[in-house]
């Protein structure tokens, strides 16, 4: 795709076909999804563009162009008149950018996904994950309800992207009635963003959702994340171009989903009559050396071989075990994995695989150190 001088769509007016100043046609839903460049928001923004949704998405501003996730389904409007989805410099720390869009865009349906959500690095940065994750997330709530109240455009519907992490020592497993019990400025930010969705929807009447939902994994998930961190891994030794893994914590258990599963649970909660909160998992637990055996093992490697422990990834205070009970989510809204453990695993090493294999053609031919990663 080409790219252009701001967001990759531009957000300036008469910029291509798609509405940017008023409201859906009466068979086109509008949605805003904040988050829109990280791995769920590219699985959402290709379901609702499926379900025929016109997309927008709200980026931050970044020296380098942060959109390679969603480059595939993005239509320059200059040269199209297909573009549905459409992109938009906020930030969560900006209360005025997200009143602003809501404003113009006047959307039906908003997504909160965005987040510093790296676990490990709240413990760096505490002070930003708060304001981002928790307080961004009012500012987005406080946006939507007073965009609401000056338009009256009660029926926009709130999606708050929750996490597993709320739950914390909480032995499994873990439910909407569980407590939560927070072990990182990460999770108990995501504890406030909680909160506070429940309490606009109890204050304003805000038809507000909170999804919990437990760890989904992709090709497209974050490299330091340590499902990732290990795909890419395998398949870079499995092609030489490394051979060593340093890692941290290996006794750790994750309810470990496929990402684009879960968008679809976020999509059906704001389909339902009232507004409510769901746990989203597999209800199967892993811990990290499992998922070791079954990555490495796929491509006849032993993991053995290679995994050192490096103290540095340890985390100040961990979550030891994870497991959901999603029996209100599969019963109410009808939803369920279509994606396995195994398959997961299977399904992240043979794209990392592929990725290697063209980071080794730029190995050889000396456009890439094989240190470097693209
Ligand atoms: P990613 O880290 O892949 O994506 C995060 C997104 O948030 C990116 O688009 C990022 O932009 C954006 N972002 C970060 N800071 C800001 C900011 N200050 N203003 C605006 N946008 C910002 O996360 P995932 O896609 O994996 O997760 C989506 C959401 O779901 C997150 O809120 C996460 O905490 C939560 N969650 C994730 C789970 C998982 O297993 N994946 C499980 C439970 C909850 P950029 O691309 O520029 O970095
Ligand atoms: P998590 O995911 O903290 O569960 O948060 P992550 O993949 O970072 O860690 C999972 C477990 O693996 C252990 N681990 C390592 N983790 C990383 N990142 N790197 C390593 O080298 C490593 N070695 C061992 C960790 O200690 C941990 O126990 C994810 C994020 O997507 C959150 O945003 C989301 O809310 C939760 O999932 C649900």
């Amino acid at each position: 795709a080409t790219e252009n001088e701001s967001p990759k769509s531009g957000s300036g007016s008469g910029s291509g076909s798609v509405t940017v100043n008023g409201d859906a046609t009466p068979d086109r839903k509008i949605a805003l999804i904040t988050g829109i460049t990280g791995q769920d928001g590219s699985y959402l923004t290709e379901f609702l563009l499926n379900k025929g949704y016109e997309v927008h998405g709200l980026i931050r501003r970044s020296s380098n162009f942060n959109t390679q996730r969603i480059n595939h389904i993005y239509i320059d409007p200059h040269n199209a008149h297909k573009a549905r989805m459409k992109l938009h410099y906020a930030d969560l720390s900006d209360a005025s950018s997200l009143r602003r869009w809501l404003d113009t865009i006047r959307p039906d349906e908003v997504y909160n996904l965005a987040a510093q959500s790296h676990v490990a690095v709240s413990f760096e940065i505490p002070d930003y994950t708060a304001d981002v994750v928790a307080t961004g997330a009012l500012r987005l709530l406080e946006a939507v309800r007073s965009h609401i109240a000056a338009t009256g455009r009660s029926h926009i519907k709130y999606y708050q992207a929750g996490s597993s992490e709320m739950f914390g020592s909480t032995p499994p497993p873990q439910s909407e009635n569980t407590p939560f019990h927070p072990r990182s400025p990460y999770a108990a930010s995501k504890c406030a963003a909680h909160w506070y969705t429940v309490n606009y929807r109890e204050a304003y009447g805000l038809y507000a959702c909170n999804g919990i939902l437990f760890n989904h994994e992709s090709p497209r998930r974050g490299e330091n994340f340590v499902t990732r961190k290990i795909t890419r891994a395998v398949g870079r030794i499995k092609i030489g171009l490394q051979s060593k893994l340093f890692l941290g914590n290996l006794q750790a258990s994750r309810d470990w989903g496929f990402a684009g599963d879960y968008v679809e649970a976020m999509w059906m909660m704001l389909q339902q009559e009232k507004p409510d909160d769901y746990v989203v998992a597999t209800e199967e637990s892993h811990t990290v050396e499992e998922f070791l055996e079954v990555a490495f093992g796929y491509v006849g490697l032993n993991w053995k071989d290679h995994v050192v422990i490096d103290k540095r990834y340890f985390r100040p205070a961990e979550v030891d075990n994870l497991k959901g009970d999603s029996s209100k989510a599969r019963k109410v809204l009808g939803w369920k994995p279509r994606v396995g453990f195994e398959q997961l695993v299977k399904m992240m090493v043979d794209e990392d695989i592929e990725l290697a294999k063209r980071e080794k053609v730029l190995v050889d031919a000396g456009y890439m150190d094989a240190q470097q990663q693209p």
